[in-house]
C-alpha cells in the first residue's frame, strides 16, 4: 500500500483551509469554519491575512504561468482572507470533499463551493489537495509557534483511538 512521507500520525494529518477575499466579503467565514467543526475536525490554526503578491505566487506556483494567474492574483489580494489549520483522520480528503470541485457549476450541492458559488473565479475557500500539498501549505502560511496542540475533549468519540 502506499507509505506516507509524513512524521505526523494518521489521526494528527493537518490541511490548510482558506477562506478567500470573497467568502470573508460576503460574510460566510462562520458558516465555513462551522462545517468543519460539526464534521469533526479541531482547529488548531487560525488568522485573518492580507495576502502578499509573493505568498500568493508560492501558494499558487503550480499557476503562475496560466493566463487567469494575473486575474487570480488581483482577486486573492483583493481584500482579507482567514487562513486555517484543521487536523484529523484523514482531514486532507474529506475537506476536498466538502469543499467540492474547483468549478463551482460542477460542484455538488451540500459543498462549500456548491453551496455558495457560481464561477471559477469566485470560489469562495481553498483547500490542500494532497499530503506533500498540505505540508508545504501550512508551512509556507503559518509559523510553527502559530500551531497549537491542543487535546480536544471529543476525539475518541470522533475517531477510534
Ligand atoms: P483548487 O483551488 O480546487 O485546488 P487549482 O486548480 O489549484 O484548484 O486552482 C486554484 C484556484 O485558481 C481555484 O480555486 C480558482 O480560484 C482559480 N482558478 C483555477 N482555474 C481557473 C480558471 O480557469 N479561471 C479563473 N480562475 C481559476
Amino acid at each position: 500500500g502506499l507509505r506516507s512521507k509524513s512524521s505526523l500520525p494518521d489521526v494528527r494529518e493537518q490541511t490548510l483551509i482558506a477562506v478567500k477575499p470573497d467568502g470573508v466579503h460576503r460574510r460566510l467565514v462562520g458558516q465555513i469554519m462551522q462545517r468543519f467543526e460539526q464534521r469533526g475536525f479541531k482547529l488548531v490554526g487560525l488568522k485573518m491575512l492580507q495576502v502578499s503578491e509573493d505568498l500568493l505566487a508560492q501558494h499558487y506556483c503550480h499557476l503562475r504561468t496560466k493566463p487567469f494567474y494575473p486575474s487570480l492574483q488581483d482577486y486573492m489580494t483583493s481584500g482579507p482572507v482567514v487562513a486555517m489549520v484543521w487536523e484529523g483522520h484523514n482531514v486532507i480528503q474529506t475537506s476536498r470533499i466538502m469543499v467540492g470541485h474547483t468549478n463551482p457549476a460542477e460542484a455538488q450541492a451540500g459543498t462549500v463551493r456548491g453551496d455558495f458559488s457560481i464561477h471559477v473565479s469566485r470560489n469562495v475557500v481553498h483547500a490542500s489537495d494532497s499530503r506533500e500539498g498540505a505540508e508545504r501549505e501550512i508551512q509556507l502560511w503559518f509559523q510553527g509557534k502559530e500551531l497549537l496542540n491542543w487535546e480536544s475533549c471529543d476525539q475518541t468519540f470522533t475517531c477510534e483511538p
